[in-house]
């Protein structure tokens, strides 16, 4: 694993003030908060269940804008054995991307802002009838904590922005993405001494959120036909790898 200071450069100008600020502290914040709330609304009108598997259930809303597929996407999962932290950790962090990743080329860190943001390049397997896609994104991982008694809530929330270090250079067409994923934490049978609690006692509830839009045409069905069979995919294979790599290892709350 390469450490994030030794693949970029920090601070630039308006970068790590003083204050602690970046110049997206204000869009991270507003976008964490609309995630927080946007969690809580429940899928019982307008969206449909695309996909079951056991616990992970993903739902989407048919949604054009100028002729675009730009479905809005919720997926809701329960994984045994690990926690919302273990769950954000893995997403979040360069270094294990592309061992779960199906759908790149190649990802690489053009920014650190603060260490819980990093700017992201990267570039997006030809899964679909049309050109080749990249993003450039910020990345955000945050625990809130409601209480001493009550487990955090983790979040990553993944957001387009552009970068003076990832110019659009046609014919490359960039992905415009919203992503969050939002985890809790379950501790069933809580033992009195917390140091006691075992991996088969805890349990984490995943949402995940996607708005993208593919930045160009592509024929509607075909896109609905890729996102219906990657994102179940994806989670599926992105929570195992996660409980595999965890198994023997210390409980990160
Ligand atoms: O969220 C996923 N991966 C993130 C880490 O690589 C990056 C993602 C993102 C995508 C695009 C722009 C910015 C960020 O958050 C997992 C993504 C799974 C993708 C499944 C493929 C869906 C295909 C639908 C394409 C719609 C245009």
């Amino acid at each position: 694993a390469v450490p994030v200071s030794t693949i970029v450069s920090k601070s630039n100008d308006d970068n790590s003030e003083s204050n602690g600020k970046h110049r997206l502290t204000d869009d991270v914040e507003r976008i964490v908060q609309e995630h927080l709330q946007y969690v809580r609304e429940d899928v019982s009108n307008g969206w449909d269940l695309i996909h079951q598997d056991g616990e992970m259930k993903v739902y989407r809303r048919e949604v054009e804008e100028n002729g675009i597929v730009v479905d809005p996407l919720k997926c809701f999962h329960t994984i045994k054995g690990v926690t919302g932290h273990e769950i954000c950790r893995y997403f979040w962090e360069f270094q294990y991307r592309m061992e779960w990743e199906t759908t790149l080329d190649s990802t690489k860190i053009i920014e650190a802002l603060d260490p819980d943001t990093v700017i992201f390049f990267q570039l997006h397997k030809r899964v679909w009838p049309a050109a080749q896609r990249d993003s450039c994104f910020w990345s955000h991982i945050r625990c809130i904590s409601h209480s001493d008694e009550d487990q955090p809530t983790w979040l990553v929330v993944n957001y387009t922005t552009p970068h003076p270090l990832a110019p659009i250079k046609s014919p490359q067409v960039r992905l415009v993405a919203n992503v969050a994923l939002i985890c809790e934490t379950i501790i069933s049978e809580p033992p009195l001494d917390p140091k006691d609690i075992k991996r088969e006692n805890i349990q984490c509830k995943l949402t995940y959120v996607a708005f993208v839009n593919p930045g160009g045409w592509v024929p509607s069905a075909a896109l609905r036909g890729v996102a219906k069979r990657e994102y179940p995919r994806f989670l599926k294979r992105f929570t195992s790898y996660v409980v595999e790599q965890t198994r023997n290892k210390p409980i990160l709350f």
